[in-house]
Parts: C-alpha cells; sequence; structure tokens
C-alpha cells in the first residue's frame, strides 16, 4: 500500500473537456468545485488498464523479462541488490503506470490514487528508490534499470511499454455516461495484477461447462475501481483480463467496465447477460473457504472453485456466476472496488458475509440490506494497521441480482 497523502487539489480552476477523449484545456473560469465528466475519466481509466495488461502480457512474452519471472519461481536467484522480486516490480510498475497516466490528464487525482505495492524498492544496504514513470522513455529506463540489477534491456523493454501511447474503444454504452464528477471526492483503488501466483506460474487454463476456469492465467485481472470518499461507494470500475482468450502463441485481453454515481448506472456488456446451462445457483468460493461454509451451500447451490478473488467477481459481473461468498478476510479494497462498481451499476452488489449471518429479516425484504449495507472503500476511515487496515475483515458475498441474494440469504440460513 503506498505512503499516499491527501493533498487538496486546487480550486479555482476549470478543466474543460474537448469530446476527443484526452484532450485537456485549462480555462481560466472559476467553478467552485473542480468537476470532472464521468466519461473522461472512465476513458482514461479503461486506457490505462489496457496499458497494465500490455505490461503483463509483454513480461510474458518478451524472454528477457520472463526469464525474470521464472528464476523468481525457481527462487534461486533473487535479484541481488534490492530485497523485492521481479513480480513486485511487475505489479509496482502497472501501478505506477496507471497513476502517471490519470495525473497527466486529471492534475490532482495522484495522492488520492492508492495501490496495493508500495513503489519504495529497498537495496540490502538500506537505501531506497521510489519507482515511477518518468517524463521521458529513457529516464523511465535508467530508474528500472537501477532497481533490475543492471538489466538495462529489460529496463528498456518495459520503460517502452509504460510510455506508450494506448487508447481503446470503450464501446457505444460510454456515450450513456453523461454525468459529472466532483475530482475531490474520488479516490482510485488499484491491484495492478491480482491472482499473482496464477500469474507467475503462467498455465493456460481448462474452461469447464460452467464457462468458468479454476485456475490458470485467464484468471489474472487488473483492477481500478474509483470510490467517492464522501459516501464511500464505489462509482466507476474497470476490470481488464490480459490474459482471456489464448489464440495459439498469443493472448487476446478482455475488459468490463461499470459505472453507478446516483440513478445513472451503465455497463459495458449487453443487458440481456450471459446464459450458461444453470440448474441450481452459481456460488462462488475460494478452494481454502472453510469447510462447514462450503457444506452449507453445496446443499442447495451448484458451489464451484476458481482462482484470483477479482476473477471470482467479475465472473459474477458477467453472469458465469450468480455470486461469490467469502466467509474470510482475505480480500483488501484494491481487490473489490472495481468489479463493486460494476455490480451496482448491474442492480446487485457486495455486502460482507457478517451482514448476510446477521440478517433475521424475511429474505424477500433483502432490498433494505442491499440499500444500506454495501461494503465501502473509505481510505481513511479504518481501524487497524499496515494491509490490514484495507482488508474486508468480515468477508464478502457478492451477488448479480436481489432474486441472487434472496437465494443466497436461504442458502445460508436453511442449511
Ligand atoms: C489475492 C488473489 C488470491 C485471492 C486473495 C486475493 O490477491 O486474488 O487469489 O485468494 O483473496 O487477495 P483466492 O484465490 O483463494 O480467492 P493477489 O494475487 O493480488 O495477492
Ligand atoms: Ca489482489
Amino acid at each position: 500500500m503506498t505512503d499516499s497523502i491527501h493533498t487538496k487539489t486546487r480550486k479555482n480552476i476549470h478543466i474543460s473537456w474537448s469530446e476527443q477523449e484526452g484532450t485537456r484545456n485549462v480555462s481560466s473560469r472559476i467553478w467552485e468545485k473542480m468537476k470532472v465528466p464521468a466519461r473522461s475519466l472512465l476513458q482514461a481509466l479503461v486506457n490505462a488498464s489496457e496499458k497494465g495488461a500490455k505490461i503483463a502480457r509483454v513480461i510474458r512474452a518478451e524472454s528477457a523479462l520472463l526469464e525474470l519471472l521464472v528464476q523468481e519461481k525457481a527462487g534461486d536467484q533473487k535479484n541481488r541488490r534490492f530485497v523485492q522480486d521481479f513480480k513486485t516490480l511487475a505489479d509496482v510498475l502497472v501501478q505506477e503506470t496507471v497513476r502517471h497516466d490519470l495525473s497527466a490528464q486529471f492534475p490532482g487525482i495522484g495522492a488520492s490514487i492508492y495501490g496495493e505495492e508500495s513503489n519504495k524498492f529497498t537495496n540490502v544496504l538500506g537505501e531506497s528508490i521510489s519507482v515511477q514513470v518518468l517524463q521521458d522513455q529513457e529516464a523511465t529506463a535508467q530508474l528500472l534499470c537501477s532497481v533490475l540489477d543492471d538489466n538495462m534491456a529489460a529496463a528498456r523493454l518495459l520503460a517502452k511499454v509504460a510510455h506508450e501511447e494506448v487508447l481503446v474503444d470503450a464501446g457505444p454504452e460510454l456515450d450513456d455516461v453523461d454525468v459529472d464528477l466532483d475530482l475531490e471526492d474520488l479516490g482510485v483503488w488499484i491491484d495492478p495484477i491480482d491472482s499473482t501466483a496464477q500469474y507467475i506460474d503462467g498455465l493456460c487454463g481448462i474452461i469447464n461447462d460452467k464457462g468458468l476456469v479454476s485456475c490458470g492465467l485467464q484468471c489474472v485481472v487488473v483492477l481500478l475501481g474509483v470510490y467517492s470518499k464522501s459516501a464511500g461507494l464505489p462509482q466507476l470500475g474497470v476490470c481488464n483480463r490480459p490474459f482471456a482468450q489464448s489464440t495459439g502463441e498469443k493472448w487476446k485481453g478482455d475488459l468490463m467496465w461499470g459505472v453507478a454515481i446516483g440513478e445513472k448506472k451503465v455497463f459495458s456488456l449487453p443487458s440481456e447477460k450471459t446464459t450458461t446451462n444453470k440448474q441450481n445457483l452459481v456460488v462462488l468460493m475460494s478452494q481454502s473457504e472453510k469447510p462447514d461454509v462450503q457444506k452449507k451451500f453445496r446443499a442447495s447451490c451448484s458451489v464451484q472453485h476458481a482462482a484470483g478473488a477479482g476473477y471470482k467477481l467479475l465472473c459474477v459481473n458477467q453472469g458465469i456466476a450468480d455470486a461469490y461468498v467469502l466467509s474470510k478476510s482475505s480480500t483488501y479494497m484494491w481487490d473489490c472496488c472495481a468489479p463493486h462498481a460494476i455490480l451496482l451499476a448491474q442492480n446487485g452488489g457486495v455486502i460482507s458475509y457478517k451482514r448476510l449471518c446477521d440478517f433475521n429479516g424475511d429474505p424477500s425484504s433483502c432490498s433494505e440490506l442491499s440499500l444500506n449495507q454495501q461494503i465501502t472503500y473509505h481510505h481513511d476511515n479504518q481501524p487497524g494497521s499496515g494491509s490490514q487496515r484495507w482488508c474486508n475483515r468480515d468477508g464478502i458475498v457478492a451477488y448479480c441480482s436481489l432474486e441472487a441474494l434472496q437465494a443466497i440469504i436461504k442458502a445460508n440460513r436453511d442449511n
């Protein structure tokens, strides 16, 4: 988790946005608060997620970089000068690239971007370097070289993709995102590479009859979520799978986004969800879920396992599963914020597992529970220390609709 501090963004500056996303003109018009069109921010998130996905793919495709990842798996040659491993550098580079690109387009937002990883790398002598994307490719390459044990070839490859321009067609639904956001109220959670264990293993998962993979590169997701600092609720989310489909030697990615700002709910899939042949409610769980919780749900649901918190959440977004139930505190705000925004856009949601167990009302009245008990993402309000401050300590229950939540309440209670 980075040590970002909330700093006040400037007032009295109005940033106007051209219809061509990515073009910014700062005018002297005075506004009380800095407003940004949600559409521009979403397009920037989509582009940044794709750059993150590219970095993840390049590392697996380029032998100079893959070797570093594989060495790490073998555990025999850790970076001699720096304590951190290459996997951490890959994560941090994705995170810092997103921070750099968003900050270039939205001045002031950088201080409100929080990621899973600290960007400080420390060597055995206790000297530290902050990994950042700098003003140009060469400067970034030099900085990366210093944490890569002077491996300039690897540093140049990474710097090249970090500085590439990426513009993604976010789809026709983007036109419906016609609301503004208050820049000062926004916080961003980044999980640069979720399912890192699958990423390092690098295997191709096999799709089962439910449309799911239980493990493999397909479970890797870049997660970018924006939340409201005042309300704590997620508002924009982009989930990008760098390895969605294997086409021979190459991987093709896919992404999904959603917007839930007050009454404005838009997401990037057709409203008709994927129809898989489901007879029972499909509930995703971690392989390490408590046996008694698994048993309880197995009585009336089809319980499926898959790696990756982000991937399981995304499967609920995609209609492949109806819900994801986790009784333990093993997810963090950066895992959930982005897919949670998409679920809210779809009239689903994420509540804590504890709230599910505590709810003793009629299951048909679960709309109250859903309306008032969504998990929140406020940065400063969490007790505890270290990364535990940002964990979802009471577990999570993600559901695609109120009907699914109702069925989950019944399954949890009846058995
Ligand atoms: C992990 C990753 C794990 C998940 C865990 C997350 O994030 O998604 O796969 O456990 O909850 O925090 P599981 O696969 O059992 O659901 P990361 O890979 O970023 O550490
Ligand atoms: Ca994660």
